[in-house]
């Protein structure tokens, strides 16, 4: 009897599972879009205040649950010699959200260089991809129209799969929560070819 109840428990309770890679340069503001996404989507989250972020180095990690199913992001480092970590995770994930500095002209041939690389794994074929152009309420940043014909060079790369470029500040906030509601959409559509996780595959 308790198995039964147990079992119904679960299956009450029990969210599917996606996770969710953030990448992008060091600097591109992975680490804020994150604390961004938390304070704004998670009920009881209060934020830390962004004097106090830095720089991802190896691995942070959050959670949220949204459109009943529960993300798990992944915010990796950007540095050139971890960049050589990030395809370790590709099998793993369900989507990709890759940042841009929208504020960085000087950097912004090699952030697409390595956005390249990263569409062209195997492991990334058919998953989902949000490129968010950040730092958009910096006044001389460049806007959605200059960074996106950059972004869709080599379109053959991208091959079939959901892709969006939106304006984001991780700063203020604004375009965090309407991009993450996006991908969730995708994510679940996408979730024959990449089906979830659930609670009991990590047991
Ligand atoms: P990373 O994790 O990709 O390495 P961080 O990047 O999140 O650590 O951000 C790097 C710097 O960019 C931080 O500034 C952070 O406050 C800033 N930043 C991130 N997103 C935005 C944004 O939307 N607007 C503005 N104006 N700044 C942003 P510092 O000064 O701490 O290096």
């Amino acid at each position: 009897m308790y198995t039964l109840l147990h079992g119904f428990y679960k299956y009450l309770v029990q969210k599917d599972e996606y996770c969710i890679l953030i990448l992008g340069l060091d600097n591109a503001g992975k680490t804020t879009y994150l604390e961004a996404a938390k304070t704004k989507l998670s009920k009881n989250y209060k934020g830390i205040s962004p004097s106090k972020i830095t720089t991802t180095v190896g691995l942070n990690i959050g959670k949220i649950v949204i459109g009943g199913v529960q993300l798990n992001f992944w915010d990796l480092g950007g540095q050139e010699e971890l960049q050589s970590l990030w395809d370790k995770y590709y099998a793993e994930s369900h989507a990709v959200i890759y940042i841009v500095d929208s504020s960085d002209r000087e950097r912004v041939a090699n952030s697409k260089e390595t956005f390249d690389k990263m569409i062209s794994s195997e492991h990334l074929k058919g998953v989902p991809l949000l490129v968010l152009a950040n730092k958009q309420d910096i006044p001389d940043c460049m806007g959605v129209h200059t960074v996106k014909p950059i972004f869709n060079q080599n379109a053959h790369l991208i091959g079939a799969r959901d892709i969006m470029l939106m304006a984001v500040s991780a700063l203020t906030g604004d375009g965090v929560d309407e991009g993450i509601r996006w991908l969730v959409d995708c994510i679940k559509r996408n979730s024959i070819d990449r089906p979830p996780r659930n609670q009991d595959d990590s047991l």
